[in-house]
């Protein structure tokens, strides 16, 4: 196949991108077909969907232009981004005929609660969803396939060009996530609901924020109040730290609600738990709490697993984080205990387990969690560089799912290469391609498609300090999980996703994302 052309257009002024598209691809099931005669679709949506039919059409978004949507958040939502980039009014009314109709009726079964089917026509665009969730996934395909400049925060220029065709898409996976580790640095709630803002453009559902570890205690507990005055009060290198009031942590709940983003609280346990212990003396086995740390260690501190004490702590913690969560999951960690026995291990975790059902969630928990006796509803969290762990496959023929997050592939802290001047390479160096290049389906022995509930891309900061690193290390990496965890695994191809990622490139520019300018990719001119 050729892939030169697409390149080029891809270079082409962002405005006639998508016109120019017809020589691309034909967008189902990554076959490129370069035919003049058949309407081609363009090869630009992250993550690629299912199946897209060019019609020929041009539909082009005009200044009287209305929305009607059956669901008002995800037609507000649409509204207020096309606002500030085209300056229209975009009335949005909850029924009646808009020129874009966002509709909870007419869609096919197949595309289950998150799917949705896209229509563009020279006249109009109709968006069709079994589920609000689908109509939010539909947008944000839908604004991929304007120009570029439907990301600007201000006023830009048209034409707002969208090519006709049909898009019918849905989910792979149920679980696509993202990690964003508030512990090792402190992110403020409006940094954590701009990354939520960035993730929900590539159909991520959830986010998992790693609560707290040996460097810092991030929600506040009333009931153990010190964790946060005490253990929130610094981090790595030693800066100041912060914590989330729990009215904080529901306004990033909420915000990442009118996303569809379930957020995933961690707790991790027994280890990385230095700043608990220093809160609290009575925690400690021997009585004495120990300093606050500011280093990156990790694997030196463990709950007292044979205290009562500790129970009722982790009773009330995870009482308190429930009431917080509407989502279904409570993170337990459980990983790199290396400072609990084997015994100690099981002991502790099989007890946090029982705890957390008895709030009445689900217990995720780092892979290592199967050297326990995990529930059958527990979820493991997959997060080596091999591809074989002979206690996750005994849980998964169990019962157990897992999450996928190979370190080697999905860590987002991992560096690009030798030059990249933030991250670790303890997992190996990640350029973009290495990313994308597995299969979650199929990557660990004994842990099936079936057994999979999807993907995550962890982002850990021992050395991210801003948002600005985040954008560097997540992008453009976060985009090739998260079409791991959307796309089928027949529209795998490299050559056609690096063309649609390098699509990104001027939006990221636009939105003043500090993206990596991975030299696999070819960014358009200007970006
Ligand atoms: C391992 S992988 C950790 C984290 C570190 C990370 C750094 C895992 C579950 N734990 O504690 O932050 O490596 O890459």
């Amino acid at each position: 196949m050729n892939r030169i052309p697409s390149r080029r257009l891809i270079g082409a002024a962002v405005g006639t991108l998508l016109l120019a598209a017809s020589a691309v691809w034909a967008g189902t099931a990554g076959a490129p077909r370069a035919n003049a005669a058949v309407p081609t679709f363009p090869n630009v949506v992250v993550p690629a969907p299912v199946s897209a039919t060019a019609n020929g059409a041009t539909f082009t978004l005009g200044s009287t232009a209305t929305i009607s949507a059956d669901a008002a958040d995800v037609g507000n939502y649409l509204a207020g981004v096309l606002r500030r980039s085209t300056g229209y009014p975009l009335p949005v009314s909850a029924g009646g005929s808009g020129t874009i109709q966002l509709l909870l009726s007419g869609a096919p079964a197949s595309v289950g609660s998150q799917g949705y089917q896209l229509t563009v026509t020279g006249t109009g665009v109709v968006l069709q969803a079994n589920q609000a969730a689908g109509l939010f996934a539909g947008v944000q395909t839908l604004l991929q396939l304007f120009p570029a400049a439907v990301a600007s925060p201000t006023v830009a220029a048209g034409p707002w060009t969208v090519p006709g065709g049909t898009v019918l898409d849905y989910p792979r996976f149920t679980y696509r996530g993202a990690m964003l580790d508030v512990a090792r640095h402190f992110f403020t709630v409006a940094q954590v609901e701009h990354y939520i803002d960035e993730i929900a453009g590539y159909k991520v559902n959830y986010l998992h924020l790693h609560l707290s570890d040996d460097q810092g205690w991030r929600i506040a507990i009333n009931s153990w109040p010190n964790l946060a005055t005490y253990g929130g009060s610094t981090q790595v290198g030693g800066g100041p730290g912060g914590y989330y009031t729990q009215a904080d942590y529901s306004a990033i709940v909420a915000y990442a609600a009118s996303r569809y983003i379930t957020v995933v609280p961690e707790i991790d346990m027994p280890g990385h738990t230095n700043a608990a212990l220093a809160s609290y003396a009575q925690l400690n086995c021997n009585g004495v709490a120990p300093k606050l740390y500011t280093g990156t260690s990790v694997g030196f501190s463990s709950l007292c697993v044979s205290l009562n004490l500790t129970y009722t702590f982790v009773d009330q913690v995870v009482g308190e984080l429930a009431a917080l969560t509407p989502g279904p999951y409570i993170h337990i960690g459980g990983d790199e205990a290396s400072s609990t026995t084997a015994s100690d291990y099981a002991t502790f975790i099989n007890r946090a387990q029982q705890i957390v059902a008895a709030h009445g969630k689900t217990v995720i928990g780092w892979h290592d969690v199967a050297k326990a006796t995990p529930l059958p509803s527990t979820v493991a969290q997959f997060w080596d560089t091999n591809t074989s762990n002979a206690p996750l496959a005994a849980a998964v023929a169990s019962g157990t799912t897992v999450i996928m997050s190979p370190a080697n592939h999905a860590y987002l802290d991992m560096k690009y290469s030798h030059k990249t001047k933030l991250g670790q390479t303890w997992a190996g160096l990640i350029e973009v391609n290495t990313a994308y290049g597995w299969n979650p389906g199929a990557y660990v022995s004994g842990v099936g498609e079936s057994s999979v509930r999807g993907v995550e891309a962890p982002l850990w900061t021992e050395t991210i300090v801003t948002s600005a690193d985040i954008d560097y290390m997540a992008f453009p990496r976060l985009p090739a999980i998260a079409e791991l965890g959307w796309s089928p695994w027949s529209t795998h191809n490299v050559t056609a996703f690096d063309a649609r990622l390098g699509a990104q490139g001027p939006r990221w520019k636009i939105m003043g994302v500090n993206y990596y300018h991975s030299t696999q990719i070819a960014w358009p001119t200007g970006s």
